[in-house]
């Protein structure tokens, strides 16, 4: 149980029968893809079969709100999102800006349509951080792939809401 001392301790879930939808941007993909990757493989082992899980890419971050709403509405019979995407902070104050409102923006969306949305978006202040996050980090700190954390989520969330 160590491992998890700083993360979600795991239950075990049966997903089987779950229809599950990822949205992912296009923005820092090659640390997206790990998540993403982390994310189908944990779901899959939950018992959530390939053809229940609908991947959707979008631009950037601040599109996965939109994306993720019109996907779900478009898709009642999906039971969870799960919306992915990694910022990693520049000189600027557009970091501050679109980690805001992507998240406000999941949070309302998920409400609106009682329907689970799992913020899968990492906001870093360096780019060794979201490696970690991803699990490839650098210097022999692979880190913790916390697509499986957000796999694990959008299985109990979608579980909690067909009660
Ligand atoms: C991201 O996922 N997206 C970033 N974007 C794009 C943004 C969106 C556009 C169009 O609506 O605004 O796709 O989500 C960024 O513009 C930036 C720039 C940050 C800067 O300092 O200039 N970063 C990201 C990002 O890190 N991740």
């Amino acid at each position: 149980m160590a491992e998890f001392e700083k993360g979600v301790v795991p239950k075990v879930l049966n997903g089987t029968g779950l229809k599950i939808l990822i949205v992912h941007t296009r923005w820092n993909l090659s640390i997206v893809d790990p998540l993403v990757k982390g994310t189908i493989e944990t779901l899959h082992s939950a018992g959530v079969p390939p053809s229940n899980i609908l991947v959707r890419d979008v631009p950037g971050a601040f599109e996965l709100p939109f994306a993720s709403q019109q996907l779900l509405k478009q898709n009642p019979d999906i039971n969870a999102c799960i919306s992915i995407g990694v910022l990693i902070k520049g000189s600027t104050m557009h970091f501050e800006y679109i980690a805001d409102a992507t998240c406000q923006g999941l949070m309302r969306v998920g409400l609106d349509l009682g329907r689970p949305v799992v913020l899968g978006v990492l906001t870093c202040l360096t780019e060794d951080q979201a490696f970690e996050r991803a699990g490839i980090g650098r210097q022999g700190h692979a880190g913790h792939n916390h697509g499986i954390d957000w796999a694990q989520a959008a299985v109990e969330m979608a579980l909690l809401n067909k009660k």
